[in-house]
């Protein structure tokens, strides 16, 4: 009997949820465009804007159990199997999310739906502006996974059972770290069909998202966690940046479903009331991305005698240079991609803050991977290549990442603050900024002294740049994306 009640139930439930979104979304999918949505990252939204955002989410699920906002969950629960690690992995869920915002503007037509750049935080992303108590807040309480602070602390979740909101990061009490933006930009640059970029990227950088925050986000009710629009907001995005690099990607598609048919553009995606073809391209949805510009950290054109001469003040004997090891320093052996253990990580060493180098991202769980069926050296091998582009990011002459922890003073304040002293590396070369140097120092003057360690050490090998690891055309779009 129970379980007969609960079938009924979840039937009239999406029955209901399907209502909604039929009304909703075939106007706008068949419509020419009235206006653009222009979708934004989250931190350029005023604090009203913001707000505003967050009271429609909100909205969606007050009310009577389940609310319009359960339903997603469980639609996006229903379609699991259809939808993940197969052909309708990125047009489903550009066509929910698109839903989504659709139901968000029916509460309030200035709202579009805003992304979040989790490869800009990937390098510390446990101490992102978004887990702030007047944000999405943080990490849920160790003893039951219930998330306590934030916008969302009084969430009510319905399916699959009804609880609170729930996240256990991992590796606790940090937090990825999550994939760089050039290495997100050289799986772009790798994979021509979508076919093969969706092998690398959903499993990948996808996943890891999913995997290391835990709670609703690692279940199959992940849109439970309101996070989940900004995160796959974010891979729409990138899906879309991948898609603009070349006319032939626009409608690239391919592959076999699930239910072993061969993948084609006319194939519906269930329950939305959206063919594929009609989600290819975001021009006929009547939106599109805004740029998250933030500047760069290093022009390594600017000259050195500059940087020596304002340095007078900053300058110590108490910091130190020390000439490090080709393999701790990720260089590259030319076509080689074995891994390299780079001891220096922030991960292995919790006194002392990588500014420079990127970290190796987190990996996919083993168990994981086996309860799923997948073949682990596929899954390993895919690691092992985009750590390949990550180190090779590292040992490029002068550049630093967007993403790179010398980018942050508000995070470099935080490491400060908890006792942690600072290493930068370049190469073969690594500063390292010891504790009390560190205080003495503060953000600024650290960030100084960096610059100075980088005007010095820019010239090894001037004539590789970033466009020879991922592309001319991927190298634009970071450039365009960050404003650099
Ligand atoms: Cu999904």
């Amino acid at each position: 009997m129970r379980l007969i009640s609960s079938f009924v139930g979840r039937a009239l439930a999406l029955a209901i949820a399907l209502t909604a979104v039929t009304t909703v979304a075939t106007l706008e999918a068949k419509s020419p465009c009235h206006s653009v949505r222009v979708r934004r990252e989250i931190r350029t939204l005023s604090n009203n804007e913001r707000e505003r955002f967050f009271n429609a989410v909100r909205k969606l699920n007050y009310g009577p159990k389940p609310t319009v906002y359960d339903r997603l969950a469980l639609i996006h629960n229903n379609q699991r199997d259809i939808v993940h690690f197969y052909p309708q992995f990125f047009p489903w869920h550009r066509a929910f999310i698109h839903h989504f915002e659709n139901l968000l503007q029916s509460i309030d037509k200035s709202i579009t739906l805003p992304y979040f750049d989790w490869a800009y935080d990937s390098q510390a992303p446990e101490l992102s502006v978004v887990w702030k108590p007047n944000w999405l807040g943080g990490e849920g309480n160790p003893a039951n996974d219930c998330v306590t602070d934030g916008r969302f602390s009084d969430w009510k979740i319905f399916y699959p059972n009804f609880r609170c909101l729930n996240r256990r990061w991992s590796p606790g009490p940090r937090l990825g770290p999550w994939y760089a933006p050039e290495v997100l930009s050289a799986i772009g640059t790798i994979t021509h069909k979508l076919s093969q970029y969706q092998k690398y990227f959903e499993m990948l950088p996808h996943n890891a998202i999913h995997m290391s925050m835990g709670g609703d986000m690692q279940s199959m009710y992940s849109p439970n966690d309101p996070f989940f629009w900004l995160h796959h907001s974010f891979v729409d995005k990138v899906w879309h940046d991948w898609q603009s690099v070349d006319p032939s990607r626009m409608y690239s598609y391919g592959g076999t479903n699930s239910d072993g048919t061969p993948a084609d553009l006319s194939d519906p995606l269930k329950p939305l009331p959206y063919i594929v073809h009609d989600v290819m391209d975001i021009k006929h949805l009547c939106y599109e991305y805004e740029p998250f510009p933030i500047g760069h950290f290093f022009d390594p054109t600017v000259k050195k005698d500059t940087i020596d001469s304002a340095s007078n003040d900053t300058r110590s004997n108490e910091d130190t240079v020390e000439v490090v090891s080709a393999a701790k320093a990720g260089k590259l052996e030319k076509g080689g991609l074995t891994a390299v253990n780079i001891s220096t990580s922030m991960w292995e060493d919790a006194h002392y803050v990588e500014l420079l180098d990127l970290s190796p991202a987190y990996t996919i769980p083993s168990d994981w991977i086996q309860q799923m069926g997948f073949d682990e050296n596929d899954v390993r091998a895919r690691e092992a290549q985009t750590d390949h582009f990550r180190r090779q990011v590292n040992s490029l002459p002068g550049y630093v990442s967007p993403a790179a922890l010398i980018m942050r003073p508000e995070h470099i304040e935080h490491f400060i603050h908890i006792g942690s002293g600072f290493t930068a590396t370049k190469n073969d070369r690594r500063l390292i900024i010891g504790t009390v140097r560190a205080q003495q120092l503060g953000p600024n003057g650290i960030r100084h002294r960096v610059r100075e360690f980088l005007a010095h050490h820019s010239a090894i090998d001037p004539h590789r740049t970033l466009a020879d690891i991922i592309g001319k055309q991927a190298e634009a779009k970071m450039k365009e994306h960050f404003g650099m």
